[in-house]
């Protein structure tokens, strides 16, 4: 709950100067997915092109997150909209230092995205759907939790067991299954050139 004792205090050094510093604007890069369907893998290779291009950035990553920041949440439809809240906020402080920062979360959940989307505001939130049949992603099964899922020892997986709502107004949409890595990275830099953030 807020306190009602707190008063905003307002930074000299404003996001736009310190954007005008980075030489590029602040934006939160949401990959939203299945598990498997990629999202980890193309933020940072987004990321590793930003940099290469001297932009600041940072990624969040949902198992890195659940590490620290959310290490108290599990996978209920309550903890995943918690988790996606708290991530909202820590993305919505990176774009206030001008960095773009990408995120990598299942976010099944078109109203936590929502909520994220308001919190930083539409202009600053690009989101991209990561699109991947399920078939797809269990065949790869990385990490073989699908296996485990399947076999009834992970409660609430998503696509097997909870839901995911995919976008319906998504910026871009990547089929991870169809193109190259490299591939998806090009659109993902093109929309955010088109989009003025990064030149
Ligand atoms: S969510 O739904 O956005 O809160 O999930 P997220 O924080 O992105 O965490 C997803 C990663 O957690 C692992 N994992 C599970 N995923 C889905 N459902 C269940 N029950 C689950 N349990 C553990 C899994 O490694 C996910 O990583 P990715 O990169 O998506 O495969």
């Amino acid at each position: 709950m807020k306190s009602s004792n707190t008063i905003w205090h307002h930074a000299t050094v404003t996001r736009a100067r310190r954007e005008k510093l980075n030489g590029h604007k602040g934006a939160l890069v949401w990959f939203t997915g299945l598990s498997g369907s990629g999202k980890s893998t193309l933020a940072h290779a987004v990321e590793e092109r930003l940099h290469q291009e001297n932009c600041r950035t940072f990624v969040l990553d949902g198992d890195n997150v659940r590490h620290g920041l959310c290490a108290d949440l599990g996978f209920s439809d309550e903890a995943r909209s918690e988790n996606i809240r708290r991530v909202g906020e820590a993305a919505k402080l990176f774009v206030e230092a001008g960095i773009v920062v990408l995120t990598a979360f299942i976010s099944p959940f078109e109203d936590d995205r929502d909520r994220v989307r308001n919190l930083v505001g539409a202009g600053d939130f690009i989101e991209i759907y990561c699109q991947c049949p399920l078939e797809v992603c269990e065949e790869r099964d990385v990490k073989g939790l699908y296996k485990r899922a399947r076999a009834g020892e992970i409660a609430h997986f998503t696509g097997i067991s909870s839901p995911y709502e995919p976008p319906r107004s998504s910026c871009l949409v990547v089929e991870t299954s169809v193109l190259s890595l490299e591939e998806s990275v090009d659109v993902v830099v093109a929309l955010l050139q088109a989009r003025g953030i990064v030149s």
